[in-house]
């Protein structure tokens, strides 16, 4: 999974990459514009048990990535918009972290993180119109020399440019940008988000509250929307801390998780994905999967092989394989399911695949 964090220059984009990622800072490598690229393995409970049973060679944990990128400017009204470069870096990410600052700056004016969130966002809707606009005199021409299959794109692309106008963020109207002729366009204001406040330690939890609270208006309660926060500096110096260190310094600051992990959760919630896992000797892995697909397709997450030779998916829930303590137990008490193509995964199960190819 891939995350992109954008922002306003100076938010804070390059700290909040150090609290998300633990990691140092990736230096450019020629061009300015290249993004910082930061992996993360998710920690997860099940994995850790599934590890300790099997004493795999090899455990291999859900990988989020996320990328600094700068060249948001908030100044979209002079006519320019994203540049080519830093829109080819943001157009693969699934979803977009936006960090909004809250901290003084004696080089900047007094903090806003609703103002800065509303000119994000209409600098987004400025490079979607952009997009739209030039493919809109592509295809009118081709239409004009009888082209007639391009009809619908044509349709759809001047919906989303009335959306646009009025100010809309195509994440309100699923109906359009998921349809199959939209869904390679990528738009940024179709792309889920986090709006994430970084606040200075100098503000307190009522202040940060009270924005959040606006954030969340302001998003007009889109489901691809979600508000958070973080002490970024703090969290920069947590995250390179040991997890047992982490976790005193985090319940002196009165804050039941570090940022890094509940940021990874929340984008999750925010996709709809959910994670199943693989068990054996050689590996025990994670998998994240988008909610309600088969055994079927997560097979082909897995392998195209095991997609196209499928047969069958012997199935646990993590929490029967816990309580049973072994697959022979879980199995003898019927917890061990046999299952088709079409079942669906749920977060957390433990799957075999059989299949023949
Ligand atoms: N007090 C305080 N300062 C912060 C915080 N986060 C960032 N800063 C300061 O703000 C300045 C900019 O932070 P960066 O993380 O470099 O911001 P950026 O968005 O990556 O900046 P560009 O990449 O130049 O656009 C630095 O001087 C940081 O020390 C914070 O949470 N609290
Ligand atoms: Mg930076």
């Amino acid at each position: 999974m891939k995350l992109g964090i954008v922002g306003l220059p100076g938010s804070g984009k390059t700290v909040v990459f150090k609290a998300l990622t633990g990691g140092v800072e990736v230096l450019d490598r020629k061009g300015r514009q290249e993004p910082g690229i930061g992996v993360v393995k998710v920690s997860d409970y099940r994995l850790d048990f599934l590890a300790k049973y099997h004493k795999p060679k090899k455990v291999t944990p859900v990988h989020v990535e996320y990328l600094d990128i700068s060249g948001i400017s908030g100044d979209s009204k002079s006519g320019h918009s994203l540049g080519d470069k830093i829109l080819a870096h943001i157009r693969p990410v699934e979803a977009l972290v936006v960090v909004l600052q809250f901290f003084e700056s004696p080089s900047m004016e007094a903090p806003d993180p609703v103002r800065d969130y509303n000119l994000i966002q209409d600098e987004m809707i400025l490079s979607d119109l952009v997009t739209i606009e030039k493919r809109l005199e592509r295809i009118s021409k081709d239409m004009q020399r009888g082209r007639k299959e391009l009809l619908e794109e044509h349709d759809l692309l001047h919906q989303a440019k009335d959306m646009l106008d009025q100010g809309s963020p195509l994440r309100l109207s699923p109906g359009i940008v998921q349809s199959e002729k939209m869904r390679g366009f990528a738009f940024l204001t179709a792309k889920p988000m986090i709006a994430l406040v970084n606040a200075g330690e100098e503000k307190s939890r009522e202040d940060i509250q009270e924005y959040l609270t606006k954030l969340s208006e302001s998003a007009g309660g889109a489901s691809g929307v979600m508000v958070d926060w973080l002490y970024a500096d703090t969290e920069a110096e947590i995250a390179r801390l040991s997890p047992e260190e982490a976790e005193e310094f985090l319940s002196e600051m009165s804050l039941d998780e570090g940022a890094k992990d509940r940021i990874v959760k929340k984008s999750f919630s925010l996709l709809n994905l959910i994670v199943f896992l693989t068990a054996g000797e050689p590996e025990v892995r994670a998998w994240p999967l988008s909610k309600g697909k088969t055994a079927l397709k997560a097979a082909g997450v897995i392998h195209s092989d095991i997609e196209r030779g499928f047969i069958r998916a012997e199935v646990v829930a993590f929490d029967d394989f816990r309580e049973y303590g072994s697959m022979a137990a879980a199995s003898k008490a019927g917890k061990v399911r046999l299952e088709g193509k079409e079942y669906v995964i749920q977060d957390g199960d433990i799957v075999l695949f059989r299949f023949n190819v």
